[in-house]
């Protein structure tokens, strides 16, 4: 036999009966849709095998519920294009389902002046906090840990602190993010100028070091990984009991490069912190804004971090802005 060399793209795949899962509760008919099939695209980057998906009576009302929100979007965007799909395709990234003018602070609007956003917001935060449910739901099935409960309890923490938590602290639903593809971005760039540029933030600094921190950890885990699959390392749970020549060769490589190496568990919490901290500090930072503190340039000049301006925007060795441009 011809040993070939395998990667994700010439990987044999093996294909035999499809795996329904465990049944401890008895949900396998009761939950879990019935067909399973196959496909060998997907089995390029991950398992082959689709489904059975375990739904259950929350996964059913989340899903539902998330789909009532984009209709009311979409629909809403229809109407504002005068009912004209074409438009609405040709205009779809700059259309928008805004959130209530200021004026009605946390009141119900009229539909066509943000009470159709607020509908729409209250079944996404139904449809989420519903698939935030699930993971826990499915963890405890499974007697798995709820790591991912948590670490999606996190980005729910910033999604909550955009769209619930500070407009009801600032007293105004205005202050919601809309729902568009270019709106949603034009809110991030008026929100960060309006309070005095978000670099200035700390906590939007820390949300940034765990961003990119989590790339690079990423990265780093991934391709220390896939460079000693060679000698079994993918197999990642027998090397953190049993560590064998692929661990030892993935740490020495680490502690040659820069003295220090994760083990093989360890480097998975640092990972699960990084992703965690990313929304987590986020979301204080939004909190934050325009509710203790108004303006982040200002607050940053105050401690001492952004430079005190003299009001001659770098044009003070020349005197004058018109001795810099030359024209005295
Ligand atoms: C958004 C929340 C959780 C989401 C959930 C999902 C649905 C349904 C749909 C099924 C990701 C909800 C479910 C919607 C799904 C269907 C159909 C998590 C989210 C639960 N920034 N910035 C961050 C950088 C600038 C601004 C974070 C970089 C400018 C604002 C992050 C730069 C301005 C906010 C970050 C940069 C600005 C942020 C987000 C560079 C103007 C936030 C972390 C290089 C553009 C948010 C403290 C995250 C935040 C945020 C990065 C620049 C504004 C670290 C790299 C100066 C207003 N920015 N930013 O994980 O937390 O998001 O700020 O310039 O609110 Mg920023």
């Amino acid at each position: 036999m011809i040993t070939e060399y395998q990667n994700i793209f010439t990987q044999v795949q093996v294909r035999g009966p499809a795996e329904m899962g465990t049944d401890d509760y008895g949900t396998l008919t009761a939950d879990r849709t019935k067909s399973t099939r196959f496909s060998s695209l997907l089995g390029w980057l991950g398992n082959a095998q689709i489904g059975p998906v375990n739904l259950g009576m929350v996964g059913v009302v989340s899903l539902a519920s998330g789909i009532l929100w984009l209709n009311i979007i979409g629909f809403n965007m229809l109407a504002q294009v005068g009912w004209s799909v074409p438009e609405f395709l040709r205009q779809l990234f700059w259309l928008a389902l805004e959130p209530p003018s200021p004026e009605y602070g946390l009141r119900m609007p009229p539909l066509d002046d943000g009470g159709w956003y607020l509908i729409a917001s209250f079944f996404l935060l139904f449809s989420v906090m519903g698939w935030w449910y699930r993971s826990w739901q499915l963890a405890a099935e499974q007697k798995m840990g709820k790591h991912v409960f948590w670490a999606f309890g996190a980005a729910i923490w910033l999604f909550l602190v955009l769209g619930l938590f500070r407009p009801i602290l600032i007293g105004s639903w205005s202050e919601a993010v809309p729902y568009g593809i270019f709106p949603h971005l034009d809110w991030t760039t008026a929100f960060s100028i309006r309070y005095g540029n978000l670099y200035y933030n700390p906590f939007h600094c820390l949300s940034i070091v765990f961003l990119y921190g989590s790339t690079l950890l990423f990265a780093m885990h991934g391709g220390t990984i896939l460079s000693v699959a060679r000698y079994g390392g993918d197999r990642e749970i027998e090397q953190i009991t049993d560590r064998g020549t692929a661990s030892e060769r993935a740490a020495l490589f680490w502690r040659w490069t820069m003295g220090f190496n994760a083990t093989m568990e360890g480097v998975h919490r640092w990972a699960w912190w990084f992703a965690v901290l990313t929304p987590l500090t986020g979301g204080i930072g939004i909190l934050l804004t325009g509710t203790v503190v108004d303006n982040w340039f200002i607050w940053a000049q105050e401690h001492n971090f952004a430079p005190e301006y003299d009001g001659s925007y770098g044009y003070e060795n020349y005197g004058s802005y018109e001795a810099f441009i030359g024209k005295e």
